[in-house]
């Protein structure tokens, strides 16, 4: 174990927030990017310090502390939770062991902050949420890092739906497309075996967009008709483990255990339509996030492909001159934009991770539970539950458990 000689952080004089991270793949790099620079480009009333590291491989934890400027760096998920310079556990591993370390840290006093979706079955979610609600009553904090929710369009989106800007909701349409999975020879990486991801693009990109969908729209889905496919059943065996995109193959061939692709109609519980599409499938499509929604007096959609912008339609407008306008989401006064660059130097995938660790800093700091809580990831958790049960029988519609 590595000590630190001083946390690592912006020297701005406020009390520190010592945040632990275990794993430091493509999520670990992506929230020590959040943690870095949070407090840099905002006025936050504590001081995010990137205190410990954890990996299970020395030299490669190590390697990541270097890079991503962590004090200190631990092998043993646990001894991490335990040290008592943390103030704040955030979970970046992959789904199997998000509850074992977040009920840990929980029950060692520790805010928690931990990757999307919260858990791999609806019953880890349910103790994660009684054990956060319990650690609320001590002063204690737990997020899920729904970071979609933070991009600025995104939010600005909710702000409109909530101003009554496009009235009674009717529909929502919504995809999350990825292709990295086209190849065939694509090793059998964690992401593509049910006992560590828990399922496949379902939980994966359909967690986004289930939360995602329901945030900006202000309301819960009551119901989902689902179908679900593995189009490639059998992969490669890759030759060491893998944690991002990318991955090497070795001889031997392992089966797929998640699904593909997966498809559902769903009712909103106000009585609006949606559809959902969420594969790793669709080829030529890097990382579109699509979302539209329809109101009875006008239309937003979102794509994060070009997500310093969001479309509008004033469906109150005269006929002769109305249609959708880009909004240039870059505004002082769009939502977080007040601390970035001027406007039209719009933002990127990263900056959500800022966001992020911004709204989680200020609700360690008030003593507030954040959104999205724990409950709010059991409640995607229900959701996705509810569409491997229709997929499982031929789509029959399957309300959500409440
Ligand atoms: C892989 O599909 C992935 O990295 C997801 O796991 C992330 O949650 C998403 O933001 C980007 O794509």
């Amino acid at each position: 174990m590595a000590q630190p000689q001083a946390s690592a952080g912006a020297d701005t004089g406020k009390p520190p927030l010592r945040v632990g991270m275990v794993g430091y793949a493509f999520m670990g790099a992506a929230h020590s990017q959040g943690w870095r620079t949070a407090g840099r480009v905002f006025d936050l009333p504590l001081s995010p310090q990137l205190a410990v590291i954890c990996g299970r491989n020395a030299d490669a934890v190590q390697a990541a502390a270097d890079r991503h400027g962590w004090a200190a760096t631990e092998t043993e998920w646990r001894a991490l939770v335990e040290r008592d310079d943390v103030d704040l556990v955030d979970i970046c591993t992959p789904g199997d062991s998000h509850a074992e370390i977040a009920l840990a840290a929980l029950a060692a006093g520790k805010h928690v902050l931990c990757e999307k979706p919260l858990a791999n079955t609806v019953a880890e979610a349910e103790e994660m949420a009684r054990a956060a609600e319990e650690a609320a009553g001590r002063g204690q904090v737990a997020m899920v890092g729904f970071n979609y929710r933070r991009v600025p369009a995104t939010a600005l989106a909710r702000r409109m739906v909530a101003e009554g800007r496009i009235g009674t909701l009717r529909h929502v349409r919504v995809s999350y497309l990825q292709d990295w999975l086209v190849d065939p020879q694509f090793p059998l990486t964690w992401r593509l075996r049910r006992e560590q991801a828990g399922s496949g693009s379902l939980g994966d990109l359909g967690a986004h967009i289930v939360d995602l969908a329901q945030h900006v729209a202000g309301e819960h889905l009551a119901g989902v008709s689902a179908l679900t496919e593995t189009f490639v059943k059998e992969r490669p065996l890759p030759t060491a483990p893998s944690s991002g995109l990318a991955a090497v193959s070795a001889a031997g061939t392992g089966q797929v255990t998640v699904d593909d692709a997966a498809v559902f109609t769903a009712r909103f519980a106000s009585g609006a339509v949606a559809t959902f599409e969420a594969t790793r499938y669709a080829t030529g499509r890097k990382n579109a996030l699509r979302l539209e929604l329809n109101g009875d007096r006008g239309s937003l959609a979102f794509d994060l492909e070009r997500l310093n912008e969001l479309e509008y339609h004033d469906g109150t407008e005269p006929g002769t001159h109305s249609g959708f306008r880009r909004i240039l989401v870059t505004e002082p006064d769009h939502p977080y934009l007040e601390a970035w660059w001027p406007p039209g130097h719009g933002l990127g995938y990263e900056h959500t991770f800022v966001h992020q660790a911004r709204d989680l800093v200020h609700a360690v700091a008030d003593g507030r539970t954040p959104e999205p809580s724990f409950a709010d990831g059991l409640q995607v958790q229900r959701v996705l539950a509810a569409v491997e049960e229709s997929a499982q029988k031929n789509s029959v519609y399957t309300p959500i458990a409440a």
